[in-house]
Formats: C-alpha cells, sequence, structure tokens
C-alpha cells in the first residue's frame, strides 16, 4: 500500500486575481513538492479553492457596487486559469460558497457546539452610525495593540501578522467614511481557544522539524496567552449559522475557510466520511504551504479546531514562505503593488516564471524579485546553460542513432558524471523532503551547469571522430546528464520536461529515484530548440512608407537629392545621398521605407526630417521598396515588436542591429536581436531590397 499524504495550499481570497506574491508564497511550492511525492510514489491528495466570503470579498463589492457572487465568480475563474496556465495543479479546487462546503462546516460547528467549545457571549464591537453597520473585520481600520502599524484591519495586522478583533484595534474608524464608530454590544458565538492552550504548546514543542519562521511565531503567539474567539460576525455574506437567534450573522470566514481543507478532500474522495475517516488516521500526515500573514491561523487556530472536534490529525507540517518583494514593498493584491499574473503571462513563459519564481523563493528571508534581474537569467542561465547542454548533447546523440550502456568505454570525466548526477539526485530529494524547495531547485540547476562543462571538457565532436566507443561513452553520458535534468526537473519545470522526455521516448510520468535505470540513449524524435529568449519587446525605431512625390537637386551639393514625400498624414522632405544609384525618373511615384523618429538634421542648408533605409555593395546603394499597392504611411512591423516614436539621434539608429537577410529566396530587411533576425514587413506584403548588397543596412 502507498503511504498517503495530503498537501494544501491555502484558499486565495476571490477579491482580485493572484499575483506573483502569491505563487512564490504558496502555490508554486506547493506544486512543486506534490509532484515530487507523486513522482515518489505517495498516494497524494491534493487541494486549494477560493475563499469567498467575508469583508474581503464585500469591501471589493461595496466599493465596485458589484454584488459578491459576481466577484467571486470572476476571480474563481480567472485564478484556475492561472493556474492552468503555470501548470500548478489540484486534486480538488473547491469553492467556500459551494453547498458541500456550507454542510461541513455546519457539522463541524455542531460538532464543537455538542463538545462544549462553543459558548455564546455578548461584546462590544465598533459600529458605524452613518453606514449603519457594525463595522466587521476589514470595514475597520487602526492601530495595532501589538506592533503600533498604523493601517493594521480589524481582522489582522499586515505587518506583524497577529490576527486581530475589531474592537482590539486602537483609535478605528470606518474605511467608508472614515468616522470614528460608536461602540454596541451584539452577541457572537465564542471559541474555547484558551482551553486548548496547553495541548497546543505540546504540538508545537513536538515540531522539532518545522521552519524556524514558522515555530518563532507560534510559540510566540502562544506565549501570549491564547484568548477565546468570536467565529461569528454581523455580516450577511458567508456560511449560516446553524442555530436560532443567529440568522442575520454568518459564521467568520477564517474559521470556515480553514474547514475547506476537508471539504477538498470530501470533494476528491466523493465522501464526507472518508474524509474524516483518513483523518482520523494517525498515519496520515498532511503538509500546508501559506504565506507567512497566515501562519497563526494554520499553525495554532486550525490545529486547535481539530483537537476541539476530537480524534483529528494534527497537520505534519505548516511551510510557511517569507514575501516576494519588489524593491523592497510587499507583493499585495490590497494594497495594488507587485506584478499581476495575468499582465505577467501575457509577456512570458510559464516555464519562465517557474523558473524565475524558484531561483527567488523567498523560504527563509524575504527575497527580492526584479524584472530585468529575471529576464537576464532566464536567458543567461536558464537558455543559455540548460537550454544549450541540453541541445548540444542531443543532438549529437541524435547523429549517432542509439547507444546501449554495454557498448560505452566510460573515462574519469564519465565516471565523474555519473556520481554527480547519483549525488545532485540525492540532493534533490533530501533538499525537497526537508521542504527547502529553492536549495533543491539550486542543485538541480547545478546539474544543469555541470552538464554544460562535461560536454565542452568531454569534447564529444572529437571523439566521435575517432574511437567509436569513446565516443558511444561521451554521447551515452551526456544524454544521460540531460535524462536526469528531465526526471529530476519534472517537478519545477513540467512542461520542458514533459518534451524532453518525449525526445527520449519515454512518457511522463518518471518515477524520481536516485539509481536512474537508463539503459540506451537513444533519441526517438529530432529534439527541436527549447526556449526563445526573452527580448525587450519595445524598440526605439519607427519605420514608415513613404511615396515619393518629388526630387530635386540639392543646391549646394552635387551627390544629394532633395525627396519631398508622402506620408499619408503628413508630408516632409529628406535630403539623401543617393543620386549616383537612383535617377529621379527611377524614383518617382515608388514607395519606400523611411526611419521617421531621426532628430532631423541640418545638411549643407537644407533641413533633412528623417532618413531613408538603404544598403550598399560594390554596385552601389539599394533602397528598400514597398510594393505598390501598400498604404502610404503605413507603419514597418520589426517582428513582433511594439515600437514607439521618442526621437532618436543618428548614434542612436546606429546601434540596431539592421541587415538584409534571406528569407525564402528574396533578399529582405531585418533587424537581429541577439541572434533572432526580426524581419521587417508592412501589412500586406514583404519588403524588398533592390540588388543583393552584402552589408547591413543604413540611413541614407
Ligand atoms: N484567504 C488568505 C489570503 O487569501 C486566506 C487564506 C485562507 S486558507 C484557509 O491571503
Ligand atoms: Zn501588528
Amino acid at each position: 500500500m502507498k503511504e498517503k499524504v495530503f498537501v494544501f495550499a491555502a484558499l486565495p481570497y476571490v477579491n482580485n486575481s493572484l499575483h506573483l506574491g502569491h505563487i512564490a508564497g504558496a502555490y508554486l511550492p506547493y506544486d512543486v513538492f506534490r509532484r515530487f511525492l507523486k513522482l515518489t510514489g505517495y498516494d497524494v491528495i491534493a487541494t486549494s479553492g477560493s475563499d469567498e466570503h467575508g469583508t474581503p470579498i464585500t469591501v471589493t463589492s461595496i466599493r465596485e457596487g458589484i454584488p459578491p457572487e459576481a466577484i467571486v465568480e470572476k476571480f474563481h475563474k480567472i485564478n484556475l486559469e492561472i493556474f492552468n496556465s503555470m501548470s500548478i495543479e489540484f486534486d480538488a479546487y473547491i469553492e467556500t460558497s459551494s453547498k458541500l462546503h456550507k454542510e461541513i462546516t455546519t457539522k463541524f460547528l455542531k460538532k464543537l457546539m455538542e463538545k462544549g467549545y462553543i459558548y455564546e457571549a455578548e461584546m462590544t464591537q465598533p459600529f458605524c452610525v452613518k453606514e449603519n453597520i457594525f463595522l466587521a473585520d476589514r470595514y475597520v481600520k487602526g492601530t495595532c495593540p501589538h506592533c503600533g502599524f498604523e493601517s493594521a484591519t480589524g481582522d489582522q495586522c499586515e505587518n506583524c501578522g497577529r490576527p486581530l478583533e475589531p474592537n482590539e484595534l486602537i483609535n478605528p474608524i470606518c474605511i467608508f467614511d472614515q468616522t470614528a464608530p460608536e461602540f454596541r454590544k451584539t452577541k457572537h458565538l465564542f471559541f474555547k481557544l484558551s482551553a486548548l492552550q496547553e495541548d497546543l504548546l505540546k504540538y508545537i514543542d513536538s515540531k522539532l522539524n518545522w521552519r524556524q519562521n514558522v515555530l518563532n511565531f507560534s510559540k510566540n503567539f502562544i506565549s501570549k496567552g491564547l484568548k477565546d474567539r468570536p467565529i461569528t460576525r454581523d455580516l450577511n455574506w458567508g456560511v449560516e449559522v446553524p442555530f436560532p437567534g443567529y440568522e442575520d450573522k454568518r459564521i467568520y470566514v477564517w474559521f470556515e475557510a480553514l474547514i475547506g481543507y476537508l471539504t477538498g478532500v470530501s470533494s476528491v474522495l466523493g465522501s464526507q466520511e472518508g474524509a474524516l475517516t483518513l483523518w482520523q488516521d494517525n498515519d496520515i500526515k498532511y503538509y500546508h504551504f501559506i504565506g507567512k500573514d497566515n501562519i497563526a491561523f494554520h499553525s495554532i487556530i486550525w490545529p486547535a479546531m481539530l483537537l476541539a472536534h476530537g480524534n483529528m490529525t494534527l497537520p505534519y507540517n505548516v511551510a510557511a514562505n517569507e514575501f516576494l518583494n519588489y524593491k523592497g514593498e510587499k507583493f499585495s493584491k490590497s494594497r495594488g503593488k507587485g506584478f499581476s499574473m495575468l499582465k505577467l503571462l501575457e509577456k512570458y513563459d510559464s516555464e519562465f516564471l517557474r523558473f524565475g519564481v524558484l531561483y527567488n523563493l523567498p523560504e527563509e528571508h524575504d527575497s527580492d524579485f526584479s524584472i530585468e534581474e529575471f529576464e537576464n537569467r532566464v536567458n543567461t542561465e536558464l537558455i543559455d546553460k540548460f537550454g544549450n547542454f541540453v541541445n548540444r548533447a542531443l543532438i549529437l546523440a541524435f547523429k549517432k542513432g542509439a547507444v546501449s550502456s554495454d557498448q560505452i568505454a566510460q573515462n574519469e570525466l564519465d565516471q565523474d558524471a555519473e556520481n554527480t548526477i547519483r549525488k545532485s539526485i540525492s540532493t534533490i530529494i533530501s533538499e525537497v523532503e526537508g521542504l527547502h524547495i529553492r536549495n533543491a531547485f539550486r542543485s538541480w540547476l547545478d546539474l544543469a551547469y555541470y552538464g554544460n562543462g562535461y560536454i565542452t571538457n568531454r569534447k564529444t565532436w572529437e571523439a566521435c571522430k575517432k574511437d567509436d566507443a569513446n565516443c558511444n561513452a561521451a554521447i551515452y553520458t551526456g544524454v544521460k546528464l540531460v535524462y536526469a535534468l528531465a526526471v529530476s526537473g519534472q517537478i519545477f519545470l513540467p512542461k520542458t520536461t514533459k518534451k524532453i522526455l518525449s525526445w527520449l521516448g519515454y512518457e511522463e510520468p518518471v518515477e524520481i529515484k536516485e539509481d536512474l535505470n537508463f539503459p540506451v540513449a537513444k533519441l526517438v524524435t529530432k529534439p527541436e530548440r527549447l526556449f526563445e529568449k526573452i527580448v525587450n519587446k519595445e524598440l526605439n525605431l519607427q519605420l514608415r512608407i513613404a511615396k515619393v512625390e518629388e526630387i530635386n537637386d540639392h543646391p549646394n551639393a552635387e551627390k544629394l537629392y532633395l525627396l519631398d514625400l508622402d506620408l499619408g498624414d503628413s508630408k516632409r522632405r529628406i535630403v539623401s545621398g543617393i543620386k549616383n544609384s537612383y535617377s529621379k525618373e527611377s524614383l518617382r511615384g515608388k514607395k519606400i521605407v523611411v526611419v521617421t523618429n531621426l532628430k532631423s538634421a541640418n545638411i549643407r542648408g537644407e533641413t533633412s526630417n528623417g532618413m531613408l533605409l538603404a544598403a550598399e555593395d560594390e554596385n552601389g546603394i539599394h533602397l528598400v521598396f514597398a510594393p505598390d499597392s501598400a498604404n502610404t504611411g503605413d507603419a514597418v512591423k520589426i517582428g513582433d515588436m511594439q515600437t514607439n516614436s521618442t526621437e532618436i539621434s543618428i548614434e542612436e539608429f546606429r546601434k540596431f542591429n539592421i541587415k538584409t537577410a534571406k528569407r525564402d529566396s528574396d533578399i529582405v530587411p531585418a533587424l537581429y536581436l541577439e541572434d533572432r533576425p526580426l524581419f521587417l514587413e508592412i501589412q500586406h506584403g514583404r519588403l524588398k531590397l533592390d540588388g543583393s548588397p552584402r552589408e547591413g543596412l543604413s540611413v541614407k
């Protein structure tokens, strides 16, 4: 029987869509760990879901004048799309407004009531006279009584992470009209957290393997003394309270959202009893992946709820990540900072985003994220090192055909590679098991760097010119390194490794273990390039189609023309040195390409507003012509780049690497970025060069 494990990721509030901080804080480490358990032979149930109740949702609803149901539905769907794009998968992704969740929550609460852990009491709560409502949770703002942070909300202090009650805030104000509330009496149900102080302390003290940040926070929290907490609210958006007299109140969002984990497992199994039975099994291990602002709820409140329920196994580990900072500020959707995943996914390959986040995973400390560093790292490490190594190793192997492990004559470099593979995989396994996912990822990356070095040092090309057994060894070992990276990398970059494994003839999933069984290096399909480099998508270069209307000789210069051009929406004159190559007649009425964002220049007493694109060889100058059918004034597209029209100098223009390139049988202009040619084209039709120059394009 396979060992059963639950893996949970916190349920994000659906008052907005996910940002990169969420992915780094909980969901990517969750997904890596989930994949790891599956690929090392565990029977995994992995869930999360949308946290759809409470003031996080109603605040947005009130502010935007949209019903809470509509907000919840919209962001639930968007988040699922984001997870899907990011290859972050769940066995169930529940909604807390679902019937199933309400049913399970109701039973849970009744059980706690039966066991004497719930009681009714009167309390004072802030009440806004102007709005005529009690100010529950996020409806009220004020100073944190624990750390003095001035923008704490009534549910939690964002600065010190401590859960709060609205009546604990110092100088509270209503968030809707900024007035100071009155305090009115209201009755609520309370959870007897204080009765569980000793048991919780024992539980936390037994958790020697937990991360230090979680242990410190939890111990500190308990040591200040646990107080009973109200678990109902004066709100109308949430799970109904199953007791008379509470018709216009709802269950506190955190209390029921935590029960969402039980709903998740029930939903996977299709049975509430089944979920409870598993939960009651002392051997069940389960893990919570959360952001650090959720620690108290998962390491204290949730275990307390489970203890009160009775017969329930407590969380095995609570893996809370620190924050991902952007120029030192926390990623937070509520404060509108950070990067929206929707935006990032529009621009970047999801595997690049997984790579970038894993590289900087904020496990022990907060970590910084910058787009420049991210793009640079993807290009120079993931693509230049890993991608390049995979490509080199596999192309050689593809040419060679099958090489089996018994036809090879390994030298010490091959032997070292074998040892490195074994050591790396063993490190990756133990680091992930210890929930050090960032270290595991770095070890994986080190193996890629190693492979890159191996291929260079092993001189496989040369080996293959002479000695077949030696060539076989080099090829076999190179491919085995790729295979090791692909197998262990399934947890980090699932789409990429799936491709590589399929070239090698393996269907995923391939089990991850130290001893890789790899009898034959054989490529079933020709390997392709794995990645396209990230290129900066905006160019400061504007090219347009101009129609030559009139041509005159420059009054003061023998070799220059004055060209009067029509750009559709405007006219302009440029001074150009093409007189020796083109007659006036041959140009009149023709459509050519002009750089329209060049600074104007005075050329021998005449003002030139722009220049035209041309190339030069021993036969003279060659212009870039557009077909007659092109629209005068149309922009010339440069690959998939966005262009902008900020003025540039001639020196800046020269920095662009525009050359002629062969495309099909035509000679056409192209802008080179890195090694990638971006062809210059107009809406309908291709630009053509008049002639066959060897050299690059320039402006004339
Ligand atoms: N909804 C926290 C958040 O979205 C909260 C987690 C609930 S886990 C049960 O930031
Ligand atoms: Zn605080």
